[in-house]
């Protein structure tokens, strides 16, 4: 949170810049529902200090064909003054150690206010005015819309991204700062391949370890995520929201039990040597990856 916190501090005189007018659209709640192409991005509600706005969750949808990006903010009270902004960071390369790194390794950087925005680049040792001839910001204080296509972002296909909610308050030569980032640490990651984040590898658990054995029980877990590095200072392991397996047996299909389907009974008869081919898919943050699995029962 500290960390969160100087970052936001040393960025707001720089990059507070008077980008365009925001439009302001009516609520639409139909708009906050996920679609199942997208990325879906969780923070905790009330967790917000010193009088900053809430964010609440956040959605990217990509178009592979165009380029566009849309990312979608929710929360309450967010952008809803000068003195209570709302930044959206973009890592374009999704590298922590390029751009603006006391910033999150930043590229990018959108901020929104109740009547304007403002859009920068990070030049190499400044945030200067970027030109953002894609972007479109819409919004009210419970959601804000940020449309921008790749082609203003890098050219950026896979990427990081943070939300900062920062509350600004001047009393008598006193600067008092709000703030609710989303992530608490580190970055979101979006790839427009998988219309969510980039899940790199999967690691696999299965019970027993050596192996399905016919006439026993064949259990498969997944234990942890690989996503692009994303600079959190405390990374914790990540794990699934949810998973599911099929599976078939030489060439019948073994139905499965338990958790996402993923427990086996292996038949005690004729198993034995037969391969058994299983199909994981993780879910994380509205990306799916399938991952491939064969083994020989012993
Ligand atoms: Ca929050
Ligand atoms: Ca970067």
């Amino acid at each position: 949170m500290l960390k969160q916190l100087h970052r936001a501090r040393g960025a707001i005189p720089s990059r507070l810049r008077r980008g365009g007018p925001l439009a302001v659209i009516a609520v639409l709640a139909l708009l906050l529902v996920p679609t199942a192409s997208s990325g879906n991005y969780g923070d905790p509600s009330g967790d917000n200090v010193g009088g900053a706005g809430d964010i609440t969750a956040a959605t990217v949808t990509g178009d592979k064909g165009t380029g566009q990006l849309v990312f979608r903010i929710a929360g309450s009270n967010i952008a809803s003054s000068e003195q209570n902004m709302l930044f959206l960071d973009i890592d374009s390369d999704a590298n922590p150690n390029t751009g603006n790194l006391t910033d999150g390794g930043a590229d990018y950087s959108f901020v929104v206010d109740d009547t304007s925005y403002g859009f920068a680049h990070w030049s190499g040792s400044d945030w200067v005015a970027a030109t953002g001839a894609t972007v479109r910001v819409t919004g009210n204080t419970s959601q804000i819309t940020i449309s921008v296509n790749r082609s203003d972002l890098g050219n950026a296909t896979d990427l990081n991204f943070s939300v900062t909610s920062l509350n600004v308050v001047v009393t008598g030569g006193t600067t008092q700062i709000g703030l609710d980032a989303a992530p608490d640490d580190g970055s979101y990651n979006y790839s427009l391949d998988a219309n969510g984040p980039q899940i790199n590898s999967v690691d696999v658990r299965t019970t027993p370890t050596a192996g399905p054995k016919a006439g026993k029980r064949f259990v498969i877990a997944p234990t942890a995520l690989h996503l692009p590095p994303d600079g959190r200072t405390t990374p914790a392991t990540i794990t699934p929201e949810s998973y599911s397996c099929t599976a078939t047996l030489g060439t019948k299909k073994l139905a499965g039990s338990g958790t996402g389907g993923c427990t086996f009974a292996i038949p005690k008869k004729k198993a034995k040597k037969k391969k058994l081919t299983v199909r994981l898919t993780v879910n994380y943050q509205g990306a799916a990856k399938v991952v491939p699995l064969t083994f020989k029962v012993g």
